[in-house]
Formats: structure tokens, sequence, C-alpha cells
């Protein structure tokens, strides 16, 4: 299989479920990041960076919730997506893919992978961040941190992980810009002031007009502690109970 039709077969795979898949080069990722991020891969090594949309929820989450009889410990979410990355390691069985999610860490606690960087330089999503603020506004001792953009569900999507392609070479890969859709000083500044210092109001997320939000049975979902998700699991398993019964 050519590097484009592996992935064409990525995006059959997981964009039914409400996930997208952003091709890029190893070499375009490490090109950005500090020596101690950088993968140890040649520079067209081929990698996919995968994002959930906001109909992941219902079109993944839920259905998984559902047929997981026994839920056990942990981050449903996390057990959902890696089900799914399992599954395209099962599919392309002759591929050497090194699945990371964005929530793996390193034995020094760093991050293995920065999937807004990822997210940046397959095209997917600007990364917005302090330096891209000329002049800073915030001063020495502000930490900032950065957050992307997607064009069209703004902050409405989250950066699940990468599929690295250890040993497919893609050197004519096309180069996709992240869209700037937050355009201007004052708006970048007010968007990385709500992620920074007001995340929990949602807001960060609708700094541009967006196609498509979280619905209310998802923030609360998220917004909900992982110890404390269970009655919310229950709700959501009992009414997809139902609705299959209204639909016999
Ligand atoms: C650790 C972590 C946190 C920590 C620290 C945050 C931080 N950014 O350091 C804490 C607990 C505070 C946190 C909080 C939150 N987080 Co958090 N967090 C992470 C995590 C796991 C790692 C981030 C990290 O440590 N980065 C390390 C630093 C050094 O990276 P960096 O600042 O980007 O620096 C690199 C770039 O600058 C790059 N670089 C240099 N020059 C250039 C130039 C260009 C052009 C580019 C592209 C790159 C580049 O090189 C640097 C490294 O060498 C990521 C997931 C991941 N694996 O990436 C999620 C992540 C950043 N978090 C996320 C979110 C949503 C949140 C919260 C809102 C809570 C939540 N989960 O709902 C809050 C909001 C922040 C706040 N106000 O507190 C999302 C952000 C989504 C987005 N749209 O951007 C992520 C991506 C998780 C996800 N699955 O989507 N988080």
């Amino acid at each position: 299989m050519s590097p484009k039709e592996i992935i064409e077969k990525v995006e059959q795979l997981l964009c039914p479920f409400g996930f997208e898949a952003h091709a890029f080069k190893i070499g375009w990722y490490n090109e950005h990041v500090d020596e101690n991020f950088k993968f140890p891969y040649d520079y067209d090594t081929m990698a996919i960076l995968v994002i959930s949309t906001p109909d992941m929820f219902d079109k993944s989450l839920v259905p998984y919730i559902v047929r997981t009889e026994c839920p056990g410990t942990g981050d449903m979410l996390d057990h959902c997506v890696t089900e799914h990355f399992n599954n395209i390691k099962k599919e392309f069985a002759d591929c050497d893919i090194e699945a990371i999610h964005d929530f793996e860490l390193l034995p020094s606690r760093r991050p293995k992978v920065l999937v807004q960087t990822a997210g940046h330089v397959s095209g997917a999503a600007y990364y917005y961040q302090r330096k891209d603020l000329d002049p800073d506004p915030w001063g020495d001792k502000a930490k900032i941190y950065g957050v992307s953009i997607h064009p069209k569900y703004g902050g409405w999507f989250a950066l699940r992980g990468v599929l690295i392609f250890k040993n497919i070479k893609h050197p004519d890969l096309e180069r996709v810009s992240p869209v700037d859709v937050v355009n201007t000083y004052e708006l970048k500044k007010e968007l990385l002031e709500r992620f920074n210092y007001n995340w929990q109001d949602w807001t960060f997320r609708d700094i541009i007009p967006v196609e498509k939000r979280y619905s209310e049975d998802q923030k609360e979902y998220f917004a909900t502690l992982p110890k404390d998700r269970q009655p919310l699991i229950e709700k959501l398993k009992s009414h997809r109970k139902c609705e299959a019964v209204d639909s016999l």
C-alpha cells in the first residue's frame, strides 16, 4: 500500500467515529521542538495526528460506554481511543506503528508527544503561542500556555495522539499550512487569556464562529471528574437503550 493509500484507509477507519486524521512528516515536527522532544526517526517518516471532533462523543464514546458492561478503572475515553488505535494497528499489521496518546508521559514526566505542535505542522489546527504576540502583553512572571484552534470547530475539539508509521517514508507529502483563524493581535491576546485564566467557562472555544460545539451531555461528561462519572454513565446507557427500543 502506498503512503497515500494508508492515509486514506486511516481516514476511512476513523472519520465515521467523529475523528479527523492529518498526516505530517516527523521532520516537520522535529524542526520545531527542543532536543528532548524530538523523535529519533528520519525526516520523511510518515505520522498521522488524530483529533476528536464534537461528533466523537455520540459516534464513538457513548456507544463504547453502552457496550462496555464492566467499565473497570480509568478513563473510558482513553480506553475508547486506545481501542481505535489498536484497531488501526491490526489493520496495518505489516507496518511498524508507534501509537502515542496525548496523555502518555516519559519516565522524566515529560509528555511523549506535543500534540499541539503536531496539529500545527499537519495543518489541522493553528497553535497560538505567547511568542505570536509582539509586543508581549503579560510580563516575565506570567506563565501563558498555548492553545490550538481548529478552523471549523474553534476550541471544540481535542488532539488525541499520533500514529507514527516507523517504516513508511513519504517524501512527497504536501505541507498544508494551518489556517490562522484568530488573526488579529487583540483576538490572539483574548484567546490566550481566556484559555489560561478562564478555561472552565468554555469561552476560549468560541473565539471564532464555529460549525459545531459539544452537546450539553458532552460538556457535563467532560466537566465531571472521572471518579464521579458513574451516574452520568448510567444515564447515557439508559438513554441509548430507550433509543434502541424506540427504533425497533
Ligand atoms: C501537561 C498539560 C497540561 C498542564 C500544563 C500545560 C502546558 N501546556 O504545559 C496543565 C495541567 C496546566 C494543563 C491544563 C489544561 N489543559 Co493541558 N495538556 C498538557 C499536555 C499533556 C502536555 C503539554 C505540555 O507539557 N507541553 C510541553 C511544553 C514545553 O510544550 P509547548 O509549550 O507547546 O512548547 C513547545 C512548542 O513551543 C514547540 N515550538 C517551539 N517553537 C515553535 C514554533 C511553532 C510554529 C510550533 C508549531 C511549535 C513550536 O517547542 C516547544 C517544546 O520544545 C497536553 C497534551 C500533549 N501531549 O501535548 C495537554 C493539552 C495542551 N491540554 C489541553 C487542555 C484542553 C487543557 C485544559 C483546558 C484542561 C482540559 N483538559 O480541559 C487546561 C487549560 C490550561 C490552563 N489554563 O490551566 C489541550 C489543549 C487543546 C488545544 N485546543 O490546544 C491539550 C492539547 C490536550 C488535548 N488532548 O487536546 N495541561
